[in-house]
C-alpha cells in the first residue's frame, strides 16, 4: 500500500470550507488517513520541507506563505495514492489548474494553491519521515476519525474564490493598486470566514499580495 504526505496550506485552513472540502474529497476516494495533525510550521521545518526549491526566486515567499497560519498535515494511504492525489489537486499555478480539480476550484492565484502532496514514492518517504520526526505527526492516533470530523466541520456558506481571483487578475494587470487589492482581499477572506483569526487573514493576504512582487 502506498502512502503520501498531504498538507492543507494556510489558504485552505483559513478558508476552512476549502480545507474541509479537500479532506472530504480525499476520504470520498476511499483513501485512509492514518495520521492527522494541526501544525504551525516553523522556519526550520519550512526550509527542510521545501529544500528542493532552495535558491529559486519564490523560495523565501514559499517558506513565508506556509507559515502564514496553522496547516493540517496528513499521512494518506491507498492504492496509487501519490498520483491519485496529485491528479485531484491539479496543476501547480492556481489560475492555470484545470477547473474540475481542487486547485482549479479553490486555488487563489499563483502558488497560493490549497494543498501540498508528495510527487513520487521517494519524495513521500522523505517528507513523511520529516513530518513524523520534526512536526509531531503521529500514526495510530485516530487520523481517520479526525479527518472525518474536519471534513464535516464546515460547508461553503460564502465562496469568494471568483471574487478573490478577479482582484488578483486586476492586480496582475495593474488595473488596481497593491493597497486596493490588499484591502479587498482581506475583506473577502474575513467575510468568507468570520471565525478566522485576524492575524492569519493578514498573513495570508500578504502572501497573496507578495505573489505579485516576486522577481
Ligand atoms: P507542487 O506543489 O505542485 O508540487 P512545486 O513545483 O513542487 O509544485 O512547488 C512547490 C510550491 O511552490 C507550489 O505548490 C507553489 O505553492 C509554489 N510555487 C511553485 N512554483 C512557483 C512560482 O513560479 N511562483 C510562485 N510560487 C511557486
Ligand atoms: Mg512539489
Amino acid at each position: 500500500m502506498e502512502a503520501t504526505l498531504v498538507i492543507l496550506k494556510p489558504d485552505a485552513t483559513v478558508r476552512s470550507f476549502v480545507g474541509a472540502y479537500t479532506t472530504k474529497v480525499i476520504l470520498d476516494q476511499g483513501y485512509r488517513v492514518t495520521a492527522f495533525k494541526w501544525v504551525q510550521v516553523t522556519g526550520e521545518l519550512a526550509e527542510k520541507h521545501y529544500e528542493e526549491h532552495a535558491g529559486k526566486p519564490f523560495f523565501n515567499w514559499l517558506t513565508t506563505y506556509i507559515k502564514a497560519a496553522p496547516v493540517v498535515a496528513m499521512k494518506v494511504e491507498g492504492e496509487n495514492v501519490i498520483q491519485g492525489i496529485r491528479r485531484m489537486l491539479g496543476a501547480t499555478m492556481a489560475q492555470k489548474a484545470e477547473p474540475e480539480t481542487i486547485r482549479g476550484k479553490y486555488g487563489i492565484w499563483g502558488g497560493v494553491n490549497v494543498a501540498h502532496a508528495s510527487d513520487s514514492p521517494e519524495t513521500a518517504k522523505r517528507e513523511l519521515a520529516l513530518w513524523l520526526t520534526k512536526a509531531g505527526l503521529k500514526e495510530n492516533e485516530n487520523g481517520q476519525e479526525k479527518a472525518e470530523e474536519y471534513a464535516k466541520s464546515r460547508q461553503a456558506t460564502k465562496d469568494y474564490t471568483k471574487k478573490l481571483r478577479e482582484t488578483c487578475k486586476a492586480l496582475s494587470e495593474r488595473r488596481v493598486s497593491i493597497e486596493h487589492a490588499r484591502e479587498a482581499i482581506k475583506q473577502l477572506l474575513t467575510e468568507e470566514n468570520p471565525n478566522a483569526k485576524p492575524h492569519h487573514i493578514s498573513n495570508l493576504t500578504e502572501a497573496i499580495i507578495q505573489n505579485f512582487l516576486l522577481p
